[in-house]
């Protein structure tokens, strides 16, 4: 994970040590409330999302081996070295009150800015995107508020001319604990990175119409290849199998199969590739856990698999379909040159 010069992603539980990474820091996620660490002009997305293991404190930093320079588009911050660009931007409902759909007016705007963002930069292309949105399974304004912000999403990348099938982000979406705010925060480049799709899945953009009008614009996975490393991005993914949740109401078995789909794309990437360069046990993890009476069954089920070794975190989530209990997103970055 630590190749000098390209991309590296670290979870780290203290303030102390993001700051220590000093210049090289891209962008920082912090979740659960932890306090902004004392580093000016650096992107920061705060995540109202409980940890429920460890720390109390979590900080997901991406940083590069070269130097960053900082800037802000709108309401867009961000940070890029030339040749990727960590932003994040941060909008409440509150703002669009008394509108129709107060959430699809936050997001339209959100994917509007970072959108403008990556033209006026000249980052076309969108690798990958987390976006965190309060209630996300309430009813609302006659759908389900995820649905209202699949719509929007897809509308906003229409207007701006991009892709909404295939050539699409990776990306997870869940929903944050509490009243706050719409936080999406992402990762774009200047090369377009390839994009993969798990061949046990339909693609997440050509789900049937019974999941929503608008479907979700995400590729299950992203490939990255600068000079020295290749990124793998891996998308939040589920128990779902075709299109349908599998095991439902029963938290190990969506375990279970949710690591089979994360096996899945880590073949495909490497098929892609025509090498190795990803293993189970080599990828860093952020498990989303709907409920927290759950998370002794899912860790003695990820402790028994072929990442039992790997980092891990786990963070309290609302998954976007009600019978979802757990969802896991998954980074690896391997050298560039397989090592012999
Ligand atoms: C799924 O496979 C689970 O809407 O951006 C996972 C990752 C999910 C990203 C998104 C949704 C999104 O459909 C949900």
């Amino acid at each position: 994970m630590h190749e000098p010069g390209g991309l590296r992603l670290a979870y780290l539980a203290d303030a102390a040590d993001v700051a220590a990474q000093g210049a090289n820091v891209l962008g920082v996620a912090t979740f659960n409330g932890s306090p902004a660490p004392v580093a000016g002009g650096l992107p920061l997305a705060a995540v109202h999302m409980p940890l429920l293991t460890g720390s109390q404190n979590l900080y997901e930093v991406w940083s590069t081996g070269r130097p960053c320079t900082s800037g802000q588009c709108g309401r867009v911050h961000f940070r890029h070295t030339g040749q990727i660009l960590f932003g994040s931007i941060v909008i409440t409902e509150s703002e669009f009150d008394g509108s129709d759909s107060p959430l699809q007016r936050v997001t339209a705007q959100l994917y509007r800015e970072i959108c403008a963002t990556l033209e006026a930069e000249k980052y076309p292309h969108l690798l990958r995107v987390w976006n965190y949105l309060p209630h996300i399974n309430r009813d609302s304004h006659g759908t389900e508020r995820y649905q209202q912000f699949n719509t929007a999403r897809q509308h906003a990348l229409q207007s701006f001319g991009r892709a909404v099938i295939g050539s699409v982000p990776a990306a997870s979406a869940l929903g944050s604990v509490g009243d706050g705010p719409v936080v999406v925060y992402f990762l774009a480049g200047r090369t377009a990175p390839i994009f993969v799709e798990n061949p046990r899945q339909v693609s997440a953009y050509h789900y049937p119409p019974e999941y929503g009008t608008h479907s979700p614009a995400f590729s299950r996975a992203a490939l990255l290849c600068e000079p020295e490393n290749i990124a793998l991005f891996i998308s939040g993914t589920a128990s779902i199998v075709g299109h349908r949740s599998l095991h439902v109401g029963d938290v190990t078995g969506q375990t279970r199969e949710t690591l089979r789909n994360i096996e899945a794309l880590v073949a495909e990437a490497n098929r892609l590739q025509r090498a190795a360069h990803f293993s189970m046990d080599t990828l860093a993890y952020k498990v989303y856990v709907r409920q927290p009476q759950d998370l002794g069954a899912i860790r003695n089920e990820l402790a028994s698999s072929a990442c039992a070794r790997a980092q891990m975190i786990y963070l309290q989530a609302d998954v976007c379909r009600q019978e979802l209990l757990v969802e896991i997103e998954a980074t690896g970055i391997a050298p560039a040159a397989p090592v012999a």
